[in-house]
């Protein structure tokens, strides 16, 4: 009977990150613990509530907002479940860490990429908005993910993902990192030219191509 009711709260989990009800995800999540659900499965319903918002997106079923919502339900699920989880729990996929460029406040598109990819079984360090190219190499030094992701969302920042990458360069970090772009004006063109090793049109693309860049199906 208790198995039952577990069983029907981690759905009703799953529903409500779909459906983008954050307060309603996010109470469930608490209960669902209280009651002693194990916090990977909790963990698992969101991520699978995810993969489902992917594939009604890729359908045109889904349209911009309806992701919005899940990611942010998703986002205030991890908030209870992620002190709880073991360090093997998180991760599996790899570390990523990601930021939104100088000059730049933009940080909408970068939420929704965070969710897929922490969907996606990546432990993901966000740095923020407006992200110098020192913190983004100091961090980089100490944390030293899998992959860096760079947003930017202005013609009038973009260049700075090249200074970026050309910093990285030459301190020597170029060769153990994958560098994954993305926001409005960035196109697969402005990756080839800058040397990015992908660009993620869309959170569900950036998700996918993370895992192509680790050998992660
Ligand atoms: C919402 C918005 C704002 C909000 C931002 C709120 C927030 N918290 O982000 C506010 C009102 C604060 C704002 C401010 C400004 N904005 Co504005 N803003 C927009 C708007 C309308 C939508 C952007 C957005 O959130 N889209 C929704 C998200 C979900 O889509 P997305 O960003 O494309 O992200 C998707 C993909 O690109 C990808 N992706 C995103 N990030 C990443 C990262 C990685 C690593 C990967 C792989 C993929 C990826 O996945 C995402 C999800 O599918 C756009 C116009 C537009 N149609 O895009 C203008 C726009 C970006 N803004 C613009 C401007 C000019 C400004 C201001 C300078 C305005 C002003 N005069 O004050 C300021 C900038 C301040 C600053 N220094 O950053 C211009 C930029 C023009 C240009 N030069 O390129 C735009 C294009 C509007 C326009 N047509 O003029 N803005």
């Amino acid at each position: 009977m208790i198995k039952l009711d577990k069983n029907k709260i981690l759905i009703d989990i799953k529903k409500a990150v779909l459906t983008g009800e954050d307060a309603l995800a996010q109470n469930l999540a608490r209960k669902a613990i209280k009651e002693g659900a194990e916090p990977i499965k909790v963990l698992n319903e969101a991520q699978n509530a995810m993969i489902e918002a992917g594939e009604l997106w890729k359908r045109n079923d889904y349209f911009q907002g309806d992701v919005v919502l899940s990611a942010e339900a998703f986002h205030v699920v991890m908030e209870v479940v992620e002190p709880l989880l073991s360090s093997g729990e998180i991760g599996k996929s790899g570390k990523v860490i990601i930021g939104t460029v100088a000059g730049d406040m933009h940080n909408l598109g970068k939420i929704m990429v965070i969710a897929t990819l922490r969907g996606a079984g990546f432990e993901v360090v966000d740095l923020g908005e407006d992200v110098s190219i020192q913190t983004f190499i100091s961090k980089i030094k100490q944390l030293k993910p899998n992959i860096l992701g760079l947003g930017c969302y202005m013609t009038t920042t973009m260049m700075e993902m090249k200074e970026i990458i050309k910093e990285l360069q030459k301190e020597g970090l170029r060769n153990n990192l994958k560098i994954m772009i993305g926001g409005v004006p960035i196109t697969q063109e402005y990756a080839n030219e800058i040397g990015a090793d992908a660009w993620g049109k869309d959170a569900f693309d950036a998700a996918d191509k993370a895992k192509g860049l680790v050998g992660v199906k």
